[in-house]
């Protein structure tokens, strides 16, 4: 083959070459989408207040996860109003830095326009530990208990409780009025303490879940129904306690002369089933930082499928496993 013509071949070949580059149909190779870590996540956490030992253990949930995992984390406390929850919301929307907004809410409604705000501003929002009314379409999920059927099992324990008196009379100390977590767990009370022929004889709210309203609930309670109360049905443990303190500064037994029933079973909680005054704890889970961290992070690398609510694992304790028993399952728990 002469030089000449291998040359031809070579400079053929180089040109069709060029030409197959530019003509190519094949589109660009699209850059590696992100996967989003830990690092990469900027948390808004808008949190109620810090209205109880329960709230206390749900804040440090999430800044110990946060510090473990990395996470920068932005904390609201809402002082328990709405209000400051939807300028928290407005506040995290408007920050470039915040990619995910976590909300612990104090209502059931009036999220709706701050949920698609967020949802416009392309901000991950999970609903942690209250269940609200908007749409669920409006956050990625929501983890949190079921109140309805804490209710359920806070009055079957007050029938174990009141076993032998059909017909009881129980006061209810709700808490906030607006809050899932109370109209929940009125709700899942209502719908078992026919059980045992419970009487609710009087039912009120203590708002923001204040004790020292819960007390005065109780204390008029006993001024009004003298002699006729058998059980109070708390809906945290600080409200249960303030009724015990009530029913102790009325010259009567805590525990003995009427039953109380409480919920969240915190350390509190325990120190009063210790001693029978308290004589059920329902538990409510305040540790529910690192799966909402983790559901965070898989919305931010487009994970699909996941479901509306994750329901939170938890049980319940009674004074009657003993105060041994309960002192040693105290000394394992966290709050
Ligand atoms: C329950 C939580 C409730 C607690 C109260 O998940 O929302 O709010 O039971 C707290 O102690 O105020």
């Amino acid at each position: 083959m002469t030089k000449s013509r291998s040359l031809r071949i070579v400079m053929a070949v180089a040109v069709s070459a060029a030409l197959a580059a530019c003509s190519s149909s094949a589109t660009p190779v699209p850059a590696t989408a992100k996967v989003y870590t830990y690092k990469d996540m900027v948390v808004g956490f808008i949190q109620t207040g810090s209205e109880s030992g329960w709230r206390a253990a749900n804040t440090s949930s999430f800044n110990e996860e946060a510090k473990t995992d990395g996470i920068t984390l932005k904390f609201t406390d809402s002082q328990n109003k709405i209000e400051n929850q939807i300028t928290a919301f407005n506040t995290y929307i408007a920050d470039p830095a915040v990619n995910v907004i976590v909300l612990a809410a104090v209502d059931v409604t009036g999220y709706d326009n701050v949920l698609k705000a967020a949802k416009a501003a392309g901000k991950v929002v999970v609903i942690e530990d209250r269940r609200i009314d908007s749409p669920s379409t409006l956050y990625y999920t929501y983890i949190g208990s079921d109140f309805d059927l804490e209710g359920n099992k806070g009055a079957a324990a007050m029938c174990t409780l009141l076993t032998g008196m059909s017909g009881a009379n129980v006061v209810e100390i709700g808490g906030d009025q607006g809050a899932s977590a109370a109209i929940d767990r009125a709700k899942g009370f209502r719908e078992k303490d026919s059980a045992c022929g419970i009487n609710i004889l009087d039912s009120q709210y203590a708002a923001a879940w204040d004790p020292t309203v819960g007390k005065s609930i109780m204390d008029a309670d006993l001024k009004k129904y003298a002699g006729k109360i058998q059980g109070v049905y708390a809906h945290n443990d600080e409200l249960a306690i303030a009724a015990i303190q009530s029913i102790d500064a009325a010259g009567l037994k805590a525990g003995t002369d009427i039953k109380v029933v409480g919920f969240d079973a915190t350390a509190d909680g325990f120190k009063y089933m210790i001693t029978g005054e308290l004589g059920a704890d329902i538990e409510c889970n305040p540790l529910l930082a690192p799966q909402v961290y983790k559901a965070a992070l898989d919305a931010l690398n487009g994970v699909t499928g996941q479901p509306a609510w994750v329901p939170s694992q938890e049980g319940q304790f009674a004074a009657s496993q003993g105060a041994q028993a309960l002192q040693d399952i105290l000394k394992t728990r966290k709050y």
